[in-house]
């Protein structure tokens, strides 16, 4: 239910707006101090929205706007008898949605607060829509992972994190074995079915600094930060142990088949340049393709 708090040092507004608002189906507190607003918002938890007065004893009605504000995320409507001394203007800048000119009809103020309500959820909405974009800008559909556009992004995090704090910074690059063929055998959506698992086999096998990238078809590349090449590789037996127990059944196969993959570790070396590194990663994975496949190349 959407909560509204009335701050107002008038009883006769306090008790009338409380009565209203509440009359119009919203969920209604009236106190008649902001230091008592305050408290509340404390103890009760943050409001939808405040409608505060500006002149009361203490702490003034634009101070508590601005508190607010800092603080929660709850929008401000100022309601005052001094219309010459504040103005609409005034009461944006301080954080406020609205400003409401005493005296008022109920009526207008209700308009205001739906108005303001109104705005509060299309933000909402907003940010909702906004965050599941931003998701989906750096995700990979099929595993989950991050995909290789977030990769060059955070690699480049990495790398400066490298330069300022003198970190070591691992990097896996993957390649599953045979996998054309495993296509060619089974079909394309059992192979959709082993990346999916890949995607899920290399995410449990990592510690909560790594992120994990699809970087291409069947290639995945893995970021290690505060890690050297020793410590990645336990990473990468883990990734090999954890797929190398993953039975997959692709359709009218009576017998498991396994899937292998390649690996190669590298790490950054002061000053080079991305290419390089991600170069020597690739050099390292084919290596180990060179060697029989299902290896580790550091
Ligand atoms: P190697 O051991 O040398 O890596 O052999 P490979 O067959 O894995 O290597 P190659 O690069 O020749 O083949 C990669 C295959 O990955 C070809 C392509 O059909 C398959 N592939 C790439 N993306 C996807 C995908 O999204 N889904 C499926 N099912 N297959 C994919
Ligand atoms: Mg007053
Ligand atoms: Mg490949
Ligand atoms: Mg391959």
């Amino acid at each position: 239910m959407t909560r509204i708090l009335v701050v107002d040092d008038d009883s006769a507004i306090r008790s009338a707006m409380e009565t209203y608002i509440s009359l119009n189906g919203f969920h209604t507190v009236a106190v008649s101090s902001a230091e008592e607003a305050m408290d509340h918002l404390r103890q009760c938890g943050p409001m939808d929205v405040v409608i505060t007065d500006i002149m009361m004893e203490g702490m003034s009605g634009l101070e508590l706007t601005e508190h607010i504000r800092a603080t929660y995320d709850t929008d401000v409507i100022i309601m005052t008898g001094y219309s010459a001394e504040y103005s609409y203007e005034e009461a944006i800048r301080r954080g406020a949605s609205d400003i409401i000119f005493k005296p008022a009809r109920f009526e207008e103020i209700l308009l205001r607060l739906k108005r303001v309500l109104r705005e509060r959820k299309l933000t909402q909405e907003r940010e909702v829509m906004l965050a599941k974009l931003q998701e989906l800008s750096i995700t990979d559909e099929l595993t989950r992972l991050f995909n290789s556009r977030h990769f060059y992004s955070r690699l480049e995090k990495e790398v400066e994190r490298f330069h300022r704090y003198q970190r070591p910074l691992s990097l896996l690059l993957l390649d599953i074995d045979y996998f054309k063929d495993y296509n060619d055998s089974h079909g394309h959506l059992e192979g959709d079915r082993v990346l999916m698992r890949m995607g899920a086999i290399i995410k449990n096998s990592l510690r909560i600094m790594d992120s994990a990238y699809r970087y291409g078809g069947e290639e995945f590349t893995v970021l290690l930060p505060e890690t050297e090449v020793k410590e990645a590789l336990v990473v990468a037996q883990r990734i090999q142990e954890g797929l190398a127990s993953e039975k997959f059944f692709p359709a009218s196969m009576p017998q498991p088949v396994y899937i292998t993959v390649s690996i190669g570790i590298t790490e950054y070396i002061t000053e080079e340049n991305l290419v390089t590194f991600i170069q020597r990663a690739d050099m390292a994975m084919y290596c180990s393709k060179k060697n029989g496949r299902n290896q580790i190349t550091t």
